[in-house]
């Protein structure tokens, strides 16, 4: 069983439409705390984290607060590197991943043990604040935490991730400035093209192999709202037609926690604002229980085990 420690980042600063500050009590309401508890679980909720002052920053004219960005960075930069057990990280919008992945690398990196990215989302977030077109910074954490350049005044990356242990699922809206960048490296890349054809256990199978053969992986998901259909997950900004199914985004989660390998999670990109009735959150909650161990009957395991590694 794990020992969770859920994070509240009501960070609403990535992007200019705000409500994600309110989807850390969204995730409270739909009872996130007892439906892991339920499963065995120890869990504990340390509140709502503080970013401080913002940080004197740089970089284009059009960047939407990045000094508030750079401050929250620093923050979850710190907070990951120090959590014990198992972190999720309540976003928030996906701006917060700068810090949530930064701190995890870290703690892998102080710990010796190879980290791997698993990044669920429409969006494949690799612009920097000199290619961004919006300057809405939710759009560039994966390419801050490989250690792309142009992130003036942010906390330096002192663990890059490695683009070979980045895998992304569920793109189907990449602008022209990160996508010409993008398949350049070594990031294994998904599209919604590419599900339709293999479905996602192949894929996904195929990345964890990939994860569990080296020594003492951490795998750090990051779960953007907009991963999934927006007809079954409406409370998001940034919806894109063409999304995960309810049976899909289950399958996703019941084989991550099957392989036993995943230490840390975000939770982004939930707006309360925008849902109906809760529902968005309440499936939120109920992907994190299929991904923390909820399913209908066990099956075998590949070989990975059910050991959780945090
Ligand atoms: N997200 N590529 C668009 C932009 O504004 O840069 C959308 C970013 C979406 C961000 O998915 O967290
Ligand atoms: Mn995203
Ligand atoms: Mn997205
Ligand atoms: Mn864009």
């Amino acid at each position: 069983m794990a020992d969770i420690t859920l994070i509240g980042v009501p960070l609403d600063c990535g992007k200019a439409r705000q409500g994600c500050l309110m989807g850390p009590d969204a995730y409270r309401v739909a009872g996130l705390q007892p439906a892991l508890e339920a499963l065995g679980h120890s869990v504990t909720d340390m509140g709502n984290l503080d970013p401080g002052p913002d940080l004197p920053t740089g970089g284009p004219a059009h960047l939407v607060q990045p000094g508030a960005v750079a401050a929250w960075t620093k923050r979850l930069a710190e907070v990951g590197r120090g959590i014990e057990g198992m972190p999720v990280f309540m976003g928030g919008d996906h701006a917060l991943a700068l810090g949530s992945v930064a701190g995890m690398a870290q703690r892998a990196q102080d710990a010796d043990r190879p980290f791997f990215l698993l990044w669920l989302d429409a969006h494949s977030d690799y612009h920097t604040p000199l290619t961004t077109e919006s300057g809405n910074l939710h759009g560039t954490p994966v390419a801050y935490v490989t250690g792309q350049p142009g992130f003036d005044g942010f906390p330096e990356v002192t663990a890059p991730v490695s683009h070979g242990n980045v895998c992304m699922i569920g793109l189907r809206s990449v602008d022209p400035g990160e996508r010409d960048r993008l398949a350049a490296t070594d990031a294994v890349l998904h599209d919604m093209r590419r599900i339709d054809e293999t479905g996602m256990a192949a894929p996904l199978r195929a990345f964890l192999d990939l994860v569990a053969a080296a020594e003492n992986p951490m795998l750090h998901v990051s779960l953007d709202v907009d991963f999934l259909d927006p007809s079954i997950a409406p409370a998001v900004g940034t919806t894109v037609p063409g999304g995960a199914t309810f049976r899909e985004a289950h399958l996703v989660m019941e084989l991550l926690s099957e392989s036993g390998l995943v230490t840390s999670l975000d939770l982004v990109e939930l707006n309360p604002a925008l849902d109906e009735r809760g529902r968005t959150a309440r499936l939120m909650v109920d992907l994190t229980a299929s991904l923390m161990g909820k399913r209908i009957f066990d099956r075998p395991t590949r070989g990975y085990g059910y050991a959780w590694r945090g």
